[in-house]
């Protein structure tokens, strides 16, 4: 099915400074947004930035370990993050974050109480849900055969060096503990060491780990099948009609990217005001329809296309989301999963 809704060329790659002038003039505020690429509609930043006389800038990442490492590297000046649900954990542990004034939220009563209930901070004492991601397969249609909806994909002989898989620590070896039948938040040695196995066969077959050009690779043929995120390969079902998904039988990972205000804000308050905007059920429902990453803004559901509010991959059957697992942040236990990834990286 081709999907022709957004009516522009698809926009992926690295970093990308995307600076909105609205009406720009050299006194108004100006809101810092770092966040994943191909997360925003573009006209709704206008739109906001219009009506709070303000300019938006808008810096990109393709991990929750990049933007992470960037902070505490020292980078200043950001009014607004988009980390997953996991890394808000650890970044509010370490004070990275400010606490929400809910005063200046009056939209937080739109959130979908079904998903507000598998939040990480059900207070939103720090954070607030964006959207949903579920990670998945992506292939040509036409290109490969008996496919299964399966982990073992990244097995496949005939496929090799035409696949990816992302470049997430958390992600990839998440892919492989499910393969395996295990938690994607163990802490046992011997099922995290049967995983290495299993992803380091993976590494022997397939063409890199990446977070990015595999859109546009699986797009044009380069790549067969590409391990990524939902609203990203539902976003190059435009630019190639061939393109399927598929959730892995086994079961895969469910993430929130919740939106928080880092410690070191300097626009607090516009912060707050682009929050409630998301939060609008009509800018809900146009960002899950430009991104297709669904917003959890339960009364925008009825504002979505049928095409869109019948997707399985936005609204997944009972059956998908039960075998769905989230990313927890495990304390002293996240050192084991780096340990285990700079191994995986650092062999043949
Ligand atoms: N292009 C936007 C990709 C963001 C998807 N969410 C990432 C979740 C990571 N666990």
């Amino acid at each position: 099915m081709k999907k022709t809704r957004r009516g522009m060329t698809l926009a992926v790659g690295g970093l990308m400074l995307l600076g909105l002038l609205a009406g720009c003039g050299p006194k108004k505020p100006v809101l810092h947004i770092y966040t994943w690429s191909d997360y925003v509609k573009p006209g709704l930043v206008k739109e906001f930035a219009a009506a709070h006389g303000c300019r938006v800038v808008i810096d990109t990442y393709d991990s929750n370990e990049a933007m992470y490492a960037k902070l505490k590297a020292g980078a200043r000046g950001y009014d607004l993050l988009f980390p997953s649900s996991y890394m808000v954990k650890i970044m509010q542990d370490q004070g990275m974050l400010q606490p929400l004034r809910h005063e200046l939220l009056p939209n937080l009563n739109n959130l979908d109480p079904d998903y507000l209930a598998m939040a990480v901070d059900k207070e939103l004492a720090y954070s607030v849900p964006y959207t949903t991601t579920i990670t998945c397969l992506g292939y040509l249609g036409s290109r490969v055969e008996d496919v299964e909806a399966s982990w073992a994909m990244l097995d496949r002989a005939d496929l090799k060096g035409r696949m990816t898989m992302l470049n997430d620590y958390r992600e990839t070896i998440g892919a492989a503990l499910k393969f395996l039948g295990y938690s994607l938040n163990t802490l046992d040695d011997g099922e995290l060491a049967e995983a290495k196995e299993v992803i380091l066969r993976w590494k022997r077959n397939i063409a890199k780990f990446e977070n990015e050009q595999y859109k546009t690779g699986l797009a044009s043929g380069e790549f067969l099948l590409t391990h990524g995120y939902s609203g990203d390969l539902m976003l190059v079902q435009e630019e190639n009609e061939d393109i399927e998904i598929v959730v892995p039988r086994e079961g895969s990972v469910l993430s929130f990217d919740d939106m928080v205000i880092p410690a070191t804000a300097q626009q607090v308050e516009l912060a707050h005001q682009f929050i409630n905007f998301i939060l609008d059920p009509r800018v809900a429902a146009e960002m899950t329809e430009f991104i297709y990453y669904l917003c959890p803004n339960q009364p925008s559901y009825e504002l979505l296309d049928e095409e869109i509010r019948t997707d399985p991959i936005l609204f997944p059957p009972q059956e998908v989301i039960a075998k769905l697992e989230m990313i927890h942040d495990l304390a002293e236990g996240n050192q084991k999963y780096t340990r285990l990834w700079d191994e995986i990286k650092g062999s043949e």
